[in-house]
This record gives structure tokens, sequence and C-alpha cells, in this order.
């Protein structure tokens, strides 16, 4: 893939030199050396690949203990792509982070990248920016407490500067704040899955983040329980291994556009989408969408009962995204397993 240009590494090195001062974890430390070094050589760091470090998470009571983990990890996108991606915990998206309304969160975000400045801006918070979304240098850890208020589906993300370069990277995932009285319809569910999309550009190029257009849009699902599928955003796992569902299932989708640009047409072909809470807030009550509208962090929650054995391709209706990569195959059977057979595409 291609490397660093001088350009975006000019910006990036800046950046950390700017950044460096509003605040890290120990003030002391002023610049990565490493970064220091690559920016009087005009070098690129050397690419490294990180073995995923998964998220830690303790409760007690309502307080919830998270460790995350800024790495720099390869993740394949494509049949044959792979990304050199800043990553939460090695993972793009990141894990999926599921609270409580009500609970108060104490993040820590250990930094093992070895060159850049990393930061969490978690969108389910009210948290001044500027004292708790702030950069943790390389091989240091920052933590942050806030209250999670407001349920929803919410994006989270590096708020490190460039934040375009530090999202496109892979710095992105959701954070599901489940409401306190839950929603109206839980007890018509019968199951449920995450589905997030995003945008990949040439590799760690913010020329191309900033003004092209996306090389691949993609889909991908987080696991809400052990056991479930949990993947990264590619193009082709969604389709290969569809997610399932059983004749007469109310199926329900966390759904979040974490793009860092594109808009969202999010819909899933063959139903409608019987109930939708926008952003994930059960107040935000909609009925009988065809298509939902997510903004660059937005999220829902979409439910919908599935009639008819068949295969129900998800995707934005922005089709041009969809040539890109960005479709998830939900196959309905009458056991709700997989019988096999090449799931319908769009
Ligand atoms: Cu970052």
């Amino acid at each position: 893939m291609k490397p660093f240009t001088k350009a975006t590494l000019a910006l990036s090195l800046t950046t950390v030199l700017l950044t460096t001062g509003c605040g890290g974890v120990k003030p002391t430390e002023v610049v990565a050396p490493k970064a220091q070094a690559a920016a009087q050589q005009q070098q690129a760091p050397e690419n490294i690949n990180q073995a995923p470090i998964p998220m830690k998470m303790d409760r007690k009571g309502t307080d919830v203990f998270i460790e995350m983990t800024a790495q720099v990890t390869d993740i394949q996108i494509d049949k044959n792509v792979t990304y050199n991606a800043w990553t939460f915990n090695g993972e793009a998206p990141g894990p999926l982070v599921v609270v409580n309304e009500g609970d108060t969160i104490h993040f820590t975000l250990k930094n093992i990248d070895p060159d850049v400045p990393h930061s969490m801006d978690f969108h389910a918070v009210h948290a001044a920016p500027s004292k708790k979304f702030i950069d943790v240098m390389p091989n240091e850890e920052g933590t942050f407490t806030y209250k999670a208020s407001n349920p929803g589906v919410f994006m989270y993300h590096c708020g490190t500067k460039p934040v375009l370069a530090h999202i496109a990277n892979g710095m992105h995932g959701v954070i599901i704040v489940k409401p306190k009285d839950g929603y109206p319809t839980d007890n018509k569910v019968d199951k449920e899955y995450v589905i997030i999309q995003n945008e990949w550009y040439r590799e760690k190029d913010l020329d191309d983040m900033t003004n092209g257009q996306p090389s691949q849009v993609v889909f991908s699902t987080k696991a809400l329980k052990d056991g479930m599928p949990n993947t990264n955003g590619d193009t082709f796992t969604l389709k290969e291994k569809p997610l399932l569902a059983k004749v007469g299932d109310t199926v329900r989708l966390y759904i979040n556009n974490v793009g860092p640009n594109r808009v969202s047409s999010f819909h899933v072909v063959g139903t409608v989408l019987d109930t939708v809470y926008l952003d994930g807030n059960p107040k935000n009550v909609l009925h009988g969408m065809q298509t939902v509208m997510l903004p660059a962090s937005g999220g829902a929650v979409v439910e919908f009962k599935v009639v008819e054995p068949g295969d129900y391709t998800i995707v934005t209706h922005q089709f041009n995204d969809v040539q890109k990569g960005a479709a998830a195959v939900l196959r309905v059977t009458e056991d709700g397993l997989d019988h096999g057979g090449k799931p319908m595409s769009h």
C-alpha cells in the first residue's frame, strides 16, 4: 500500500508537535522520539503490526472500568488489500462497548503506538473535550471519567488532530448505552445484531481522505454476546457469512455510520423498518421507514419482521457505495440455521 506522502507526513508530524501542547498524561514527554527522528530524516515511521490486545471491562455497581489500547495493526479490508491501521485494540471498527444508562465510565486509554499520540472521544457523554478527550502520548496511558446519561447507539473515535486521519485510519467504533427502562418493543425482538458502516481511503493518505473518494465502503458486525460474529470493516465477510434469522423473527439492528465522510442511507432490501429509534433513544421513535439516513457518526436502532425465507441484503441505498463493498446479507430460514448456498448479492 501507499506509504505516507511527504505532505501528510509533514502535517501529521506538525500535529504531533501542536497537539502535545494541549495536555498529554505526562506533559514532560513533548514529542515521540521516533517521530522526531523521522521528521529530521523526512521519512515515515516504519510500518509495525501489533497483535490485537483485547479490551478490558469490569463493573462494580454502576461504575464501569474500561481499558482500551491504541495500537497499529494490519486489517484486511478487501480480498487482496491489507491496511496498516491505527486501531483501538487491533480492530477496525474498534471493540463494541455496551454500558447502561446512568453508569459512570472510568476509561483508560493505553497508547502503545510508538509514534503517534491518540485519544478517545465518546459521543455518549457530556465532558469537556479539552480535559477528557485529550491526547495520550506514545507509550503512556490516561484515565478519564464521565457519566453515560443518554441512552443510544453512539460513535466513538480518536479525536487527535487531524481527526480525519485518525478516524479514516481506523480509530472508530460504537458504544451502546442501554436505556434504563429498555425499549417499548424489547419483548417482540427475537434476534439482534450490530451493523457498522465505515469507509477506507488510500492508506494513510490525508489528501485522499480530504479530497478523494473512498476506495472501499464497508460494513462490519460486532458481537453483542460471546460466540456472535465479530468482524472488521471489509468488503466481503458479511456477504460470504450471512447473519441469520428465522422466519417470523423480529430482527433488531443497532446501526451506526462511523464515516468519516460519507452519509449512509441505511436500507434492508425486502423489508420495511417497522420501528426505528433514531440515535437509539427510545423517545425518538418512527414507524414504517424504508430508509434511515445516518449522518456521519449517526446511529439508530431499527426493527423489522422477516416473513419469508430468503436472503435479505443490508445496504446503504447510495449504490455507488454498495459497488465499493457496503452490503451485508441477512439469511432467513425456517429454522434459523444456515444451510449453505451462495448468498444473493447486490
Ligand atoms: Cu488516534
